[in-house]
């Protein structure tokens, strides 16, 4: 009697039946359902018409109605003598006639017979009927829309290096880098060939395939007539585009004037004490790329402590990050032989034809940013041809319905798709909303206006729609052309967006002033809603979550006190010294929260709430990666100021990244830094030599050294020149 008290416990309805009938009991009550018949189905005639016309006496349905019993009404029953096998035909009431000769008839009509007793024509219905209704089912497949996405995610396994992020969702503060990161680490952790932990991999990536694929196919299914018609010009515009791409490949670049720089000359600062903290600096780079070629060369960044590369899946199977990024950071302090072994690295073995997916941002800002600096501070082609071979890469990722693009590229296949963990299918504001400078760099040195279109595509998108409270969120649904979820920052997620509206202002010599307005109205709804000051006296930017305020700030959010400064010169209505105030301010907030820590470095995000004043109070919160943010808003405050104070601060961090981070392999980020002991995180991240070391040595540089009135920094440190109106620096001809 156990099948039937486990019918009563909620087993499928059909199971249950299938007990009872097997042993022959008495059917009972289901708890809470219905009575279930007390007459074996063999009593009842066989056969029918339709699912329920099969049956004139149809066998009870949930209470909800939604369940049908697959049992025919041929005699189940019958099959008592067959110890419990229950064969198929009883299990296909499609397949009897009214008659009872079909399928289920003729099977239920062999009382006391097994399937041994089939006839040979019996068998060989039996077995075409089968064929048929399976091929009928794996047709089917093939007639849902975009079939081919749902079996490439549910059937068909894809490389790990093409797996997101899916089991870090990076929390606010964070950004796209940690998620990658996260899952980078979590794979470090598994002990190589551990088979739990491969199982669980693969288990996690088919699960995220799966739900991929439902979300698509959901999403097609959702489409209406005019979408798909969109999408068919949009899939029309892509086979276009790559035929622009194969031509542009084909015929080479345009002609080009190329006119040394201004401001590279390394000049030698006339006070001794500065030239000698200068010279440190650059020894700190000296030690951070030795260790980085020797360990790691040609690989994306160096594990100081193990002592061998590092891979992160930001960039696929793209080489080089650090060799890449660090490129300009040689240029400007003279390490002239770093830099031709660089070049001769890049000239050799960059390649972008990787088949594996990549962030669109952090290629853009590392790579095509760092070759962009580098071909206008050195004027070697292979920067410039470099640069715009990848530009042409990252097209495809702007084919979506808006041209908002996917934070993902397969650089192969040119498929892209956004971050699982981002708000409803979202992109990422300080993803798409930095490719500005870069791309109107492109088109400048390519002669093709492609590049700009595409982003001058994107803040049309933002300029028609309506802003909440004048914020702007952090993600917007590439497809729908809609906002996601409506959480603003300044910091991870939103930070750069802001930092280009301003310098695209500025990169074209203040002409472009749409991005002068955009930045200064969003500048003034982030004072309104999120910047604040505690109890303490120390001004912070506070995080939007749908009105609600975060009392935290991020490291990333640091860069802002540079940001505010940088613009007040343009600021309306006569607030030049109020952006100047408000960057020192936020520059003295973020010293604070340097000054609180036992490493005298700051953590990735600290609070004002609970009691703290810019101090982590959550342990995920303490670590400290080599981060630019800080020093890099000491270098606009010095720059514009000259106020001994943050040159003071910056050698403070210097001093604090020697004794901490610095390590025999180079330098690496701590897990914690307000604990005594340094937990090494062996990591030597590219920026660190492209960012963190390049602004500390600018601070204890004259101000002609990449002076600002002539050049713009991107967000990942890479000097950019401003292209002026009269075109008289920079020219193009056509060939
Ligand atoms: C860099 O890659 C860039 O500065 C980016 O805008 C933010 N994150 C890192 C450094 O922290």
């Amino acid at each position: 009697m156990e099948n039937l008290t486990n019918c009563y416990e909620g087993l499928q309805p059909a199971v249950c039946r299938a007990c009872l009938l097997a042993t022959g009991a008495t059917p009972g009550r289901r708890p809470g359902g219905e009575v279930l018949p007390r007459e074996g189905p063999a009593a009842r005639p066989s056969g029918g018409g339709g699912l329920d016309a099969l049956d004139p006496d149809p066998q009870p349905r949930t209470p909800g109605g939604g369940e049908v019993w697959l049992l025919s009404g041929a005699a189940p029953g019958g099959w008592t003598g067959a110890a419990g096998a229950m064969p198929v035909g009883g299990l296909l009431p499609l397949f009897s006639s009214p008659a009872g000769g079909g399928l289920g008839g003729g099977l239920g009509g062999r009382k006391g017979s097994g399937p041994a007793a089939f006839r040979l024509t019996e068998k060989f219905v039996l077995l075409l009927v089968f064929s048929a209704f399976i091929t009928l089912c794996f047709g089917a497949i093939f007639f849902l829309p975009d079939s081919s996405k749902l079996l490439s995610g549910v059937l068909f396994h894809s490389s790990p290096a093409l797996q997101p992020p899916a089991d870090h969702k990076p929390g606010p503060g964070a950004r796209a880098e940690d998620a990658a990161e996260g899952r980078a680490r979590h794979r470090d952790l598994a002990a190589p060939g551990d088979p739990a932990a491969a199982l669980e991999d693969n288990l996690a990536r088919i699960r995220e395939n799966h739900e991929r694929a439902l979300r698509e196919a959901k999403e097609t299914l959702q489409k209406l007539p005019e979408e798909i018609q969109r999408d068919i010009l949009l899939e029309k515009e892509k086979v276009a585009q790559d035929q622009l791409r194969d031509k542009a490949a084909f015929r080479g670049l345009p002609d080009l004037d190329f006119v040394p720089p201004i401001g590279v000359e390394n000049r030698e600062p006339a006070d001794a004490a500065v030239r000698e903290k200068r010279a440190k600096i650059k020894e700190m780079m000296e030690h951070a790329w030795k260790n980085y070629k020797r360990y790691a060369w040609g690989l994306n960044e160096l594990k100081p402590i193990s002592k061998e590369g590092h891979s992160s899946s930001l960039f696929g199977n793209i080489k080089g990050a650090t060799i890449v990024d660090a490129l300009d950071t040689l240029f400007i302090m003279g390490m002239k032989n770093e830099f031709q072994e660089a070049k001769s690295w890049i000239e050799k073995n960059l390649d972008f034809n990787v088949n594996a997916e990549v962030s669109v941002f952090e290629v853009n800002i590392r790579f095509v940013g760092g070759l962009l600096s580098a071909y206008y501070l050195s004027g070697e082609e292979i920067f410039r041809t470099k640069a715009v071979e990848l530009g042409i890469k990252l097209l495809p990722a702007f084919q979506t319905p808006s041209g908002i693009p996917w934070a993902l590229l397969n650089m192969k296949s040119g498929i892209g798709r956004n971050w699982p963990w981002a708000s409803g299918g979202s992109s990422i504001l300080a993803e798409f909303g930095t490719l500005h400078l870069e791309f109107m760099h492109l088109s400048h040195l390519s002669g093709n206006p492609i590049f700009a279109k595409k982003v001058m595509n994107i803040r049309k998108v933002l300029n028609k729609l309506e802003k909440p409270e004048g914020l702007y969120p952090n993600y917007l649904n590439p497809s729908s052309g809609q906002w996601g979820q409506h959480h603003v920052s300044v910091g991870g997620l939103g930070d750069s967006f802001y930092e280009y509206l301003l310098k695209a202002w500025l990169m074209s010599d203040k002409t472009d002033l749409e991005a002068k307005k955009m930045y200064f109205d969003a500048v003034q709804a982030i004072e309104t809603h999120l910047i604040r000051k505690s109890s303490g006296g120390l001004t912070y930017i506070a995080e939007w979550k749908g009105g609600l305020l975060e009392h935290k700030m991020g490291h990333l959010t640091c860069f802002a006190g540079g940001m505010f400064a940088l613009g007040a010169d343009g600021a309306p209505e006569d607030l030049a010294q109020h952006y100047l105030e408000l960057g020192a301010e936020i520059a003295r907030t973020c010293h604070e929260s340097y000054n609180r820590t036992f490493m005298k470095l700051g953590p990735e995000a600290f609070r004002f709430d609970g009691g703290v004043e810019a101090i982590a109070t959550r342990q995920n919160e303490k670590y400290y990666i080599l981060r630019p943010e800080v020093i890099e808003t000491y270098m606009y405050m010095w720059r514009l100021t000259h106020d001994p104070q943050y040159r003071k601060w910056a050698w403070e961090a210097a001093e604090a990244l020697e004794n901490h981070c610095r390590v025999k392999g180079g330098y690496s980020g701590l897990r914690d830094v307000y604990f005594i002991h340094e937990n090494y995180d062996d990591v030597q991240q590219s920026f660190f030599l492209a960012e963190t070391l390049k602004y500390l040595y600018l601070i204890f540089s004259d101000d002609d050294l990449l002076p600002l009135e002539h050049w713009i920094f991107n967000t990942e440190a890479h000097p950019l020149p401003i292209l002026r109106t009269d075109k008289k620096e920079v020219e193009i001809k056509e060939k």
